[in-house]
């Protein structure tokens, strides 16, 4: 990582490790996704980077800018937030406006670092795009590497208008989120993988993801528990000693990251204040 790159890292509430100091303003701009996560009830925000059962108001670019520029009025909120982020509540990927809204921001407020969350299924395709808005850091939430334990995870996944489900569509969305972390390391992109932790289904799967995002160049895994939701209401989650342990066992592959509070697409401030 380049000594700028990780200059703005210490900024950043998340990963660089003054979150007490350090904020963030989630702008809820990308409603729609392209795949289906069994533990998705698409009433809620996306489960891979937000709190179970939470919903945020989807705003347009514009008006993200608007909230944006009513948070910033207030000094002590301008002193606090580093980072602008897009997590939901779909896949910010699967939105245009995702794109317009970073840009509206960037003209406004260029100081702000840019981060992202997204399943993936996109990135390759738009890692220019991203490249170009000046994102710095990334999550992409990985569950599987093996497509036979990703078709029971993923239910469907959307690719230029083709639907597919089981191994077919499993296959192409691990393909093209290893595809993307490949890309987005390369590109000096601070990747973070988010891995739900689903007792079970793929418990077996953590160790070879953290291999395999490790050696692709990603900074940090964070392993998150299931949320029992849609077709997995009924699905226990693990237990905290049980997600300590997972953590520990792969802290030696790739650092794990512990202070996740599963924020709301449209969050602001400190973590964990909302
Ligand atoms: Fe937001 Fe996510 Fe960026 Fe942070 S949150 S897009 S990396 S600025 Fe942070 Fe919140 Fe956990 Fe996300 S505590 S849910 S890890
Ligand atoms: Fe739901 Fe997020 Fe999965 Fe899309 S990526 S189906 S919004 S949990």
């Amino acid at each position: 990582m380049s000594c700028n790159k990780q200059k703005v890292l210490h900024g950043h509430p998340c990963l660089g490790g003054n979150r007490h100091k350090n904020g963030r303003v989630h702008l809820a701009v990308a409603p729609r996704c392209n795949i289906a996560c069994a533990y998705c009830d698409r009433k809620h925000d996306c489960a891979n980077e937000s709190r179970p059962g939470v919903t945020s108001r989807i705003q347009t670019p514009q008006s993200a800018l608007e909230h944006l520029r009513l948070v910033l009025s207030d000094q002590k909120m301008a002193e606090i937030i580093k980072v602008v982020g897009i997590a939901g509540p779909g896949d910010p990927l699967a939105n245009d406006e995702t794109f317009e809204t970073f840009r509206l921001v960037r003209e406004e407020f260029p100081g702000l670092i840019f981060c992202m969350s997204t399943n993936g299924l996109l990135l390759p395709d738009r890692i220019d795009e991203l490249e170009q808005i000046g994102l710095h850091s990334l999550t992409v939430t990985i569950n599987a590497l093996s497509p036979g334990v990703g078709a029971s995870i993923y239910r469907s996944v959307n690719y230029r208008e083709k639907l597919m489900a089981g191994i077919e569509g499993a296959a192409l969305l691990i393909d093209r989120q290893i595809e993307g972390v490949r890309l987005a390391a390369e590109r000096g992109l601070v990747v973070k993988v988010n891995t739900v932790l689903i007792p079970g289904c793929n418990d077996d799967q953590i160790p070879l993801i953290a291999e395999k995002v490790s050696d692709l160049g990603a900074y940090v895994m964070n392993v998150m528990p299931v949320i029992p939701c849609g077709e997995f209401k009924n699905m226990i989650p693990p237990a905290q000693d049980y997600l300590e342990q997972v953590r520990s066992a792969n802290e030696h592959i790739i650092t794990q990251f512990r202070h996740c509070s599963q924020c709301r697409a449209d969050a602001f401030g400190l973590i964990g204040n909302r």
